[in-house]
């Protein structure tokens, strides 16, 4: 079974999907397997491994420790062309269509995309949203794209809306990592309504409530980075997942 249908899988058994992202540049690769064996245990349903702003050299060496320390779909999230590794089981092919910057919305994906296919990767069309969080976020910086404000879910439902009918096969509302605050739920809600594709949610989710409340809204798939760096993570990891699991849309 190919990534996109081991994870769509798990979202029909458990309703929704508790998404761990490792950022291979605050976590050395021993540390970013051993993190990995943890969210597995945890009850995690797939391992993401990226960063907006890759500064360290050890992207490579992280995705292969994480590869061999668990069973999970590792999946790329890549903030350049330079976030690409076999050892992976996919990569979100991204497309930043909240933002009018074409390297991102095309551009990276053309030089990226022969590379993708000489190693036999698998890609997964994504539509990635960025929504305003209360905070300047690393990727708002570095893509130099306006995030969609947190008051107009109309503007989300249109973009969102337009990566289905050009076929895209996820939809990712971020608030950004590390941001202040979450997706709003009303801007899940509304998407989730208006659209079919899965949509993924991240971005400032730190509590089991917070979790829950996006899969209550209509995620099918929360990721969840930052808030397990902060602590050694182990009941953090078993409360977001269980919210997770044991949530569903209202
Ligand atoms: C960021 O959605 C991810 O792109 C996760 O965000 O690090 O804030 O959990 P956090």
């Amino acid at each position: 079974m190919n990534a996109f249908d081991r994870i769509m899988a798990t979202r029909k058994t458990r309703g929704a999907g508790f998404w761990v992202l490792i950022d291979p540049d605050r976590t050395a690769p021993a540390e970013a397997a051993a993190r990995a064996a943890d969210a597995e245990r945890a009850g995690a349903d797939v391992i993401l491994v990226g960063s907006s702003l890759l500064i360290s050299d050890t992207f490579g060496d992280a995705v292969r420790e994480i590869r061999s320390a668990v069973k999970l779909p590792v999946i790329i999230f890549p903030g350049s062309t330079a976030q690409i590794s076999a050892d992976a089981d996919a990569i979100l092919f991204l497309s930043l269509v909240s933002g009018r910057n074409p390297d991102l919305l095309i551009g990276q994906h053309v030089r990226a995309a022969p590379a993708i296919k000489a190693i036999g990767l698998e890609p997964i069309p994504t539509a990635y949203m960025l929504v305003e969080s209360g905070t300047l976020t690393t990727i708002e910086y570095i893509s130099d794209t306006k995030p969609i404000p947190r008051q107009k879910p109309d503007i989300a439902m249109a973009h969102a809306l337009a990566a289905e009918y050009m076929g895209m096969k996820l939809v990712y509302l971020d608030g950004g990592s590390g941001a202040k605050e979450p997706v709003p739920t009303e801007m899940i809600r509304a998407c989730y309504e208006y659209i079919t594709l899965p949509l993924i949610v991240g971005g400032g989710i730190r509590s089991g409530d917070a979790a829950r409340a996006a899969v209550h809204a209509g995620a099918s798939f929360v990721v969840v980075g930052n808030a397990l760096e902060k602590t050694s993570g182990r009941s953090l990891l078993t409360e977001l997942a269980d919210a997770v699991h044991s949530a569903a849309p209202a």
